[in-house]
């Protein structure tokens, strides 16, 4: 394979290991991501401004946004209606992606429950009680602190398939459990609140159908309700996932290539979902494996993660993250591998051709998700145990052909602290979130920032991240996030106790105090829904919408059809989103104004789209000096 060269890694990706890979795999002749998104340049000008569409046979129609050609589809649609589909159908590709890994998790935790009141033997249990009695307390289920815990299970897992399958107008059970009083009149009166899970998605995919829906306005608004359904359907997720494996407590662990291993067996978890991924450091931590990968000649087996399956079995079991989004094809460019296991989202198709290059197995394990040229091992609930043992067994045998002279890791990671769910950031506060918003009143934390979301190689990989969260939290504002961004600050040693000094001197007061980093990992993607939870907890506090808040959100790097969802729905329930990779919507100045306007009167949010990261973070902090001042509180 040839591969032209990048002319400048640095110029790419702020990320040292990265640098160093791409030359690397340029000296094998692996293609990697950055190599095809430049072979992609330029890139369509009507995609990029949402004027193509391809929603029926009669096109792909196009629009020219100079007014010289053709100004509307064959159908009629103009460019307010393309902008707009196109917007509405990322929304719902982004909540069914949700929705269909909350209902993954869903049909397990069911599973467990069943099997355990018929006292039969199952691979999954549940493991945190409290957050199950929270959940039921939370869904309205009487005597949530008595019931025995089985009895509770049954009955969430009827309000949740519930949340999936009803068919009147009523609201999402998870919805009313978790929302709060003033949010709530808001999406009444708009008429957005979410009724079912699948519900929302399949209509979005209704109206954007050829001749249905043609009106920008009614397609955005059931965007807004779409990303509340992906909401609380992420919410969910989080939710059953505690409950099942366990509430995330601060862990130490560490973050980028260098937690590959010379002397291990090393197995690289993708994509998102728990379910496997948990079983799988489950069983290579057991001594039979441990003895397994001796006899090969292994010191022992390394299990780290890519991607949000990575936060996820890091958050829970302190596992090492190799890296963010653009790292997964540069992990097996490494050598290293024996095998990378991958579930779902997220997951480049490439990966099977740099496997190729070298002895790693790349294994994909979920029926929806299969990739040409890799090993299909099949997770299913049931025999989760099983799976998970032929996958660390396949790794292991899969040692002895490593050839190693060609393993090449890089010397660099980072130490981080993750574990940051709600119930870990209030026990850091002595058990209420009392000090965090009496410090919020002072001015000591100026403000929150959620920083979340993807790397896109139309930026630089991480700069957006790293640049944007050092800023904030020199300007003492606390940075909380989820996702690839979480692996991109980790990795640049922002959620260590020693980026304490890289705060503002106000800041850093609070920090030490409580002995936590300036940036705080919240999980993976579907656990943005805890920093919508803590949210509505110091919105309660101060008795105030969350509108109100001096916070912000931020996407820094989006790529995802996901993350257009969140970032929808962020701004839906109150908070401003920033976005610093251009979205597609230029096309129509209706749409634009809309999402980066209008909307702020309907929701008291809006999009703000800004690519420097600094200028961004001045935007957030003007922006939080304001909220302030309407609180009535110190600057
Ligand atoms: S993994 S959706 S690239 S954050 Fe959650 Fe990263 Fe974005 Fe995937």
């Amino acid at each position: 394979m040839g591969v032209t060269p990048i002319r400048k890694p640095e110029e790419k990706t702020v990320d040292k290991a990265a640098q160093i890979m791409i030359r690397r795999a340029e000296e094998l002749g692996i293609e990697t991501v950055y190599h095809r998104y430049e072979k992609q340049q330029p890139q369509c000008g009507f995609g990029s401004l949402g004027l193509c569409c391809w929603f029926c046979m009669m096109g792909p129609c196009r629009i020219d946004p100079y007014g010289v050609g053709p100004s509307r589809g064959i159908c009629g649609a103009d460019a307010n209606t393309m902008v707009a589909r196109r917007v509405l159908f990322h929304i719902a590709n982004g909540e069914a992606a949700h929705g269909e890994h909350a209902f993954h998790v869903l049909e397990t935790f069911k599973g467990a429950v069943e099997h355990s009141l018929e006292g039969r033997p199952y691979p999954y249990r549940i493991a945190d009680e409290r957050k199950l009695r929270s959940i039921a307390k939370r869904l309205g289920i009487p005597d949530a602190e008595t019931r025995s815990v089985l009895d509770l299970a049954v009955e969430v897992v009827k309000k949740i398939e519930e949340d999936f399958t009803r068919t009147t107008e009523e609201p999402l059970n998870v919805f009313r459990a978790y929302s709060i009083e003033s949010r709530r009149r808001i999406f009444e009166r708009l008429g957005i609140v979410p009724r079912s899970i699948w519900r929302e998605a399949f209509e979005a995919l209704h109206r954007i159908h050829v001749g249905v829906d043609a009106d920008y306005r009614s397609l955005l608004a059931h965007g807004l309700r779409t990303a509340l359904a992906d909401c609380y359907a992420m919410l969910t997720a989080t939710e059953l996932q505690d409950a099942m494996f366990g509430t995330p407590r601060p862990v130490e662990s560490y973050a980028n290539l260098g937690v590959l291993k010379h002397d291990e067996v090393n197995i690289v978890v993708h994509g998102h979902n728990p379910l496997l991924s948990t079983k799988v450091v489950e069983v290579a931590r057991s001594e039979d494996a441990l003895k397994l990968a001796k006899d090969v000649g292994a010191k022992g087996i390394n299990v780290c993660g890519i991607c949000c399956t990575a936060n996820e079995v890091l958050m829970r079991l302190g596992i090492p993250s190799a890296g963010n989004l653009l790292h997964q094809e540069l992990a097996l460019a490494t050598g290293a591998v024996e095998a990378m296991v991958a579930d779902y989202q997220c997951v480049m198709p490439a990966l099977a051709d740099v496997a190729r290059c070298f002895h790693t197995k790349l294994v994909t394990t979920m029926p929806i998700a299969r990739i040409p040229g890799a090993i299909h091992i099949e997770w299913k609930a049931g025999r989760a145990d099983e799976v998970a043992w032929e996958i660390v067994r396949t790794a292991v045998e899969n040692f002895p052909r490593r050839a190693r002279e060609r393993v090449f890791i890089p010397d660099i990671k980072s130490k981080l602290i993750a574990g940051f769910s709600v119930e870990a950031i209030v026990e850091a506060l002595g058990g209420s979130l009392a000090p965090l918003i009496e410090a919020i009143k002072r001015g000591d934390i100026r403000g929150i920032v959620g920083i979340v979301g993807c790397n896109n190689p139309k930026v630089p990989q991480d700069r957006g991240h790293v640049e944007l969260a050092k800023e904030l939290i020199a300007n003492d504002v606390l940075v909380v996030g989820t996702g690839c961004w979480a692996i991109a600050a980790a990795k640049a040693g922002l959620m260590s106790l020693e980026a304490q000094a890289l705060a503002g001197g106000r800041l850093r007061k609070v920090l030490e105090a409580l002995k936590i980093p300036p940036c705080l990992h919240m999980g993976s993607c579907v656990d943005n829904s805890r920093i919508l939870v803590a949210l509505n907890a110091v919105a309660e506090a101060l008795g105030v919408d969350i509108s109100d808040l001096p916070v912000f959100g931020s996407a820094p790097e989006a790529m995802s059809s996901k993350a257009v969802s969140i970032g929808t729905w962020f701004v839906t329930q109150g908070v401003n989103v920033h976005l610093g990779v251009i979205p597609p919507v230029l096309g129509s100045e209706l749409v634009t104004k809309l999402l980066t306007e209008d909307v702020e009167k309907l929701v008291g949010a809006r999009f703000v789209v800004e690519p420097d990261p600094k200028k961004a973070a001045e935007i957030m902090l003007d922006h939080i000096d304001r909220k302030r001042r309407a609180l009535g509180l110190p600057a």
